[in-house]
């Protein structure tokens, strides 16, 4: 047995024969994973005992691929920087550069697109068919001596000063995180989830997929959302658990609602059986929440997270879920209430959410300051408002207009208008989220155009798609001669949003 094995692997020791991952690539057992892990591990190794914290960038469809990738990573002492397959190539040069990783594995479906970035030059190129076809490294540790207080990966996410930061999580970070949700949701060896996030985001790596193999459970994956496919596998009534953001179940709603009658009784039916079903990354809308009991039966449980702290708050898995409500604070986490000042407020009294305990992340990669500026007095702020009612916590928003929560992806408004002042007839711009019942938000830009020019939103969006993921894109556009602004000449976003109603 390998010395200071991380608790992860050396809990897939004990669920050898069961299965862990069914995917695109096939099904596999957590020993296969340990193999394939090991073998990635020893390539990116390459004859040094340890990777000490390299940074390892990777891109590959959620599938196999990337669990084997991800696990090989930390085998070898590296940290895991997951890339997004939806993301253009402008936004994987700024993660592949700002991580400053030293080695990029790709999936051969991507391996192209990899090879042509400017930000590779100079840095180690793998395949991930060939990092998993690596004989087995030949010593009996095929992985580094990892301590749990260690970096285990970077998650990129937006904030208010344009690109996206990484958020760095140790191993104890990711292990805090995991054992609070698999104790809270009363995860098992039995259960069987259904995987349809993106895999470079907290919701699908840490709640639906690491929890789901710390647990011995196993972990069906879609490489991409497509609602009728993930009607079909609920439908297959062997599942126990899915996870969600509120603009799929709105997406499930969509699908079930054109399907043909009989169908939708053996989806509801099939649907039923699971023992749960949770949503979060953005607020439920009721009609979400009180439509998908209709077709369900289940009471979707609502919780609250971010990147750098994991999970938060959340309803009960047993007892009354409420709608609005994002519950009580998960085992481990300490949650509180402060005002602009930083005294905590108590019940009934609106403040900044503040959280604390061991899941809360490390650092943002490479930016002591906004690390700095990130707590007050060892507690993280989040930047969500929030009230305490009955007991439990209800949010109330961001406290910056700038931060957008679109599809369930958070999303900065000054990185867009940053992009969008670049073009040629943009003299300025302003950016707003504006409520919308499918996506949460929807991006909108009111743009001051250098005269004479014009601008169409097709030709915008034609040319943003080349520079920004596609949920960044703006889906309206107005142009005006003047953005509305206050006495001191700031553009005031809300009578910008007021553009688009
Ligand atoms: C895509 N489209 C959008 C859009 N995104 N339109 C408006 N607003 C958006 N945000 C459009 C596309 O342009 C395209 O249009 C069409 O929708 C289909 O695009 P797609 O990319 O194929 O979309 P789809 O796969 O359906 O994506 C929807 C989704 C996805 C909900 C599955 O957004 C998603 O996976 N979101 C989850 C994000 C997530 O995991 N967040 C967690 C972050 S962690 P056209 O015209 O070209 O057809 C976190 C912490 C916590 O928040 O608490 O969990
Ligand atoms: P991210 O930075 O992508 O991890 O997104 C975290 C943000 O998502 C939080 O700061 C909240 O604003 C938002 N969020 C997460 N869960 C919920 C929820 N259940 N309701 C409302 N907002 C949420």
């Amino acid at each position: 047995m390998p010395r200071a094995e991380l608790p992860l692997i050396a809990r897939a020791r004990q669920h050898a024969s069961r299965a862990a991952i069914v995917a695109a690539e096939g099904a596999f057992t957590y020993q296969d994973l340990l193999e394939a892990s090991g073998r990635v591990a020893g390539c990116l190794l390459d004859r040094r005992s340890d990777l000490a914290e390299a940074r390892v960038a990777f891109l590959a469809p959620a599938g196999w691929h990337y669990v084997a990738t991800q696990w090989g990573i930390w085998r070898a002492g590296g940290v895991a920087v997951p890339l997004a397959t939806s993301h253009p190539p402008a936004e994987l040069e700024h993660v592949i550069r700002d991580s400053e990783a030293e080695i990029v594995v790709a999936h051969p479906e991507f391996a192209e697109t990899v090879r042509s970035l400017d930000a590779v030059k100079g840095v180690r190129l793998l395949r991930t068919d060939e990092a998993l076809a690596q004989p087995r490294h030949p010593t009996p540790g095929t992985q580094a001596e990892v301590d749990e207080g260690r970096r285990a990966m970077i998650v990129y996410t937006s904030g208010t000063t344009g690109k996206p930061k990484g958020v760095v999580t140790t191993h104890g970070n990711l292990r805090a995180q995991v054992m609070s949700l698999v104790t809270a949701w009363e995860w098992t060896a039995d259960d069987a989830i259904l995987l349809v996030l993106p895999l470079h985001h907290v919701h699908g790596i840490v709640n639906v997929l690491t929890c789901a193999l710390w647990a011995g459970a196993r972990c069906e994956m879609l490489a991409r959302f497509d609602a009728n496919r993930v009607w079909s596998r609920l439908g297959g009534g062997d599942l126990t658990l899915f996870m969600a953001v509120p603009t799929i179940y709105h997406k499930l709603i969509a699908a079930w609602d054109t399907a043909p009658a009989e169908r939708q009784r053996s989806w509801s039916a099939a649907c039923a059986r699971l023992r749960l079903m949770v949503s979060g990354s953005a607020a439920l809308p009721a009609q979400t929440l009180e439509r998908w009991k209709t077709i369900s039966g289940h009471t979707l449980l609502e919780r609250y997270g971010m990147t750098e702290i994991g999970m938060a708050l959340s309803n009960p898995v047993r007892g009354r879920r409420r709608p609005g409500s994002v519950g009580t604070p998960l085992p481990g986490v300490e949650v509180r209430l402060v005002d602009e000042q930083g005294g905590v407020v108590g019940p009934g009294t609106a403040g900044e959410v503040e959280v604390r305990g061991p899941g809360v992340f490390l650092e943002y990669w490479r930016r002591p300051d906004a690390t700095t500026a990130a707590f007050r007095d060892g507690w993280f702020r989040t930047g969500d408002m929030a009230v305490l009612e009955d007991g439990a916590y209800r949010l109330l928003g961001r406290s910056s207009v700038d931060i957008i929560k679109s599809g369930g992806y958070k999303i900065s408004a000054l990185e867009i208008e940053e992009v969008l002042r670049t073009y040629p007839a943009v003299a300025e711009c302003a950016v707003v989220g504006v409520a919308d019942p499918e996506w949460g938000e929807k991006i909108c830009a009111a743009v001051e155009l250098r005269q004479p020019m014009e601008l169409s939103l097709a030709e915008l969006q034609a040319w943003a798609k080349e520079r920004l993921a596609p949920y960044k894109v703006p889906r309206a556009l107005r142009c005006v001669e003047a953005l509305p602004r206050n006495a001191m000449g700031k553009v005031t976003k809300p009578e910008v949003a007021a553009l688009f109603r």
